[in-house]
């Protein structure tokens, strides 16, 4: 429950030099983030991905609703039924039901319906979107629903990141039997499947360029 008395906030302090220093450090560090498709089989403690996950629950969310359970996987025989369900939609979508565009698109990033990864990393982090609670036996919605379960997603991708850690935004789609393996509830419908774990070594990623910032931000400015 919310508590409906205020605190104050307490304010960060930099100069605007050590803003500027941090701001620029931040995109740096930022840059650095790859969507990684190579995996070590490498153990990451599960303590580690409890905090990652707290990180992401600090997001914020249509009245504090925090509507996102997060199901982290290392049990084998889990990911084992994931890996060969997703494979299983992958195969169909690459096999007639994305476009040929489409396909033309994924065409340098390599990708296909073999999902080896799904295995081989420690774990799966499987992001749901909670959109109602059950509260008194009655049901009632959650808001903003897709935004704030977006947010948590992408801070759970920067907390993934600054542990030295990589991820796979991965969209294996229709995702319906992630619910049907880990049993979640109704009111829980699967958002992504993010495996995390250590690159694998000598993982390759492409060769991506981002866009500038002029051609992702138009400035309004005061005279
Ligand atoms: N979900 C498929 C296909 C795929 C789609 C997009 I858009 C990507 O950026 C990458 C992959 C897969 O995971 O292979």
């Amino acid at each position: 429950m919310i508590s409906s008395t205020f605190i104050p906030y307490k304010a960060q302090d930099f100069t605007e030099a050590e803003m500027q220093q941090k701001a620029r450090d931040f995109y740096a560090y930022m840059d650095e983030r790859r969507s990684v498709r190579e995996f070590s089989d490498k153990w990451v403690p599960k303590e580690v991905i409890g905090q990652l996950i707290m990180a992401a629950s600090t997001a914020p969310s249509g009245a504090h609703k925090q509507p996102w359970t997060f199901c982290a996987v290392s049990d084998p025989a889990l990911k084992k039924a994931i890996r060969e369900a997703a494979e299983e939609e992958e195969y169909t979508n690459y096999h007639g039901r994305m476009s040929e565009s489409w396909l033309e698109d994924l065409q340098p990033f390599g990708t296909d319906w073999h999902k080896p990864f799904l295995e081989t990393v420690p774990w799966l982090i499987i992001v749901f979107r909670r959109i109602y609670e059950t509260e008194g036996g009655e049901k009632k919605n959650n808001y903003y629903v897709n935004e704030s379960v977006g947010l948590a997603t992408g801070m759970l991708l920067t907390a993934i990141h600054q542990a030295g850690l990589v991820s796979l935004t991965h969209t294996p789609s229709p995702l319906k039997f992630l619910q049907k393996i880990l049993n979640r509830p109704d009111n829980e419908r699967p958002f992504l499947l993010i495996p995390v774990g250590y690159p694998a070594e000598g993982a390759e990623v492409p060769d991506l360029q981002r866009k500038s910032l002029d051609e992702v931000a138009v400035f309004f400015e005061k005279n």
